[in-house]
């Protein structure tokens, strides 16, 4: 990236600055289970998810203005708005899974929202909810109540992120289901542009951001595979690994089953064939 400046790293994207008012997000093909970034890595996942992303900005402008300027032809790519980004992260959740239901069967409630009893496993919530997370030094997600993320953010910043989160949920949940994907839940990352508008910033709605389970075998009471993972995640942990660094190298067949997953995900919701997007990245974008 010769023209840019790196100014930081997540497990699996870097982040550049283009000028002051622009960054470019690169999204890699690692791949990360168990919280650890795996040795191997998966052709074309880097494009998916920026394919994916670019084709949700798109789409849901009219729901929440948001920081997407451009896919760069390498289809792995996205030049963006510079934000002064919210200290919260945005989870909704449409189902019971993970944190949610670790706290849910522990306390009955997930982020202050009372449930009703006897909820299952992976079931759907009665309504989805937004359960609000701010990144620990340690590097994960703490989940806090509402009422510490609309201090954090400010009431009015706080309103607006998460009504425009639960509106971006019910649109994109309800088109992954027509294409038989079940978006359990995702986060959304909200930051403000200069003259104070709640934009929606970094990734939205992709397997990395978001459980994606496949509709078809979907049952509560017990965990879902994930649609896009599942094959490395079984493949690791038959192989005993106890989840520390390093990860497992994957062999061919896996890297090959799980690329499969993540480009079957990707035509699924955008229509698009995969090739088609490798040729030409711009065909994933309306307007
Ligand atoms: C996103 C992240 C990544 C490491 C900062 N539009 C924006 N304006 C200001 N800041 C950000 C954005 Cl998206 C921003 N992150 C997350 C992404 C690598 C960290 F690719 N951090």
């Amino acid at each position: 990236m010769p023209d840019a400046l790196h100014i930081g790293s997540g497990k699996v994207r870097e982040l550049y600055a283009l000028d002051d008012d622009r960054l470019l997000l690169v999204a890699s093909d690692r791949l990360s289970t168990y919280d650890v970034v795996l040795p191997t890595e998966i052709p074309d996942k880097g494009r998916v998810l920026s394919g994916l992303s670019a084709y949700w900005f798109t789409r849901t402008r009219g729901i929440v203005p948001n920081h997407f300027l451009a896919l760069r032809p390498d289809g792995r790519s996205l030049e963006c708005v510079r934000l002064e980004m919210l200290p919260v992260e945005f989870v909704v959740r449409g189902f019971l899974a993970g944190s949610g239901w670790v706290d849910y069967r522990a306390t009955g409630e997930i982020c202050g929202h009372a449930l009703p009893e006897g909820l299952r496993e992976s079931e759907r919530l009665p309504e989805p909810i937004v359960t609000p997370a701010t990144k620990s030094d340690s590097g994960h997600d703490l989940n806090i109540a509402e009422a510490e993320a609309e201090a954090l953010c400010g009431a009015a910043r706080y309103a607006a992120a998460r009504e425009a989160a639960l509106a971006l949920y019910a649109t994109a949940a309800a088109r992954a289901e027509s294409c038989g994907i079940i978006v359990a839940d995702t986060k959304f990352e909200f930051g403000v542009a200069h003259d104070g508008t709640v934009t929606l910033a970094d990734e939205a709605l992709t397997p990395d951001s978001s459980r994606f389970w496949p509709l078809d075998g979907y049952a509560p009471g017990r965990p879902q595979p994930s649609f896009d993972k599942q094959y490395a995640r079984d493949w690791c942990a038959a192989t005993g690994w106890d989840r520390t660094e390093p990860g497992p190298e994957l062999p061919p067949d896996v890297v090959a089953g799980t690329r499969t997953r993540y480009v079957e995900a990707f035509e699924r919701l955008t229509t698009v064939p995969f090739e088609r997007y490798v040729a030409d990245p711009g065909s994933v974008l309306c307007d």
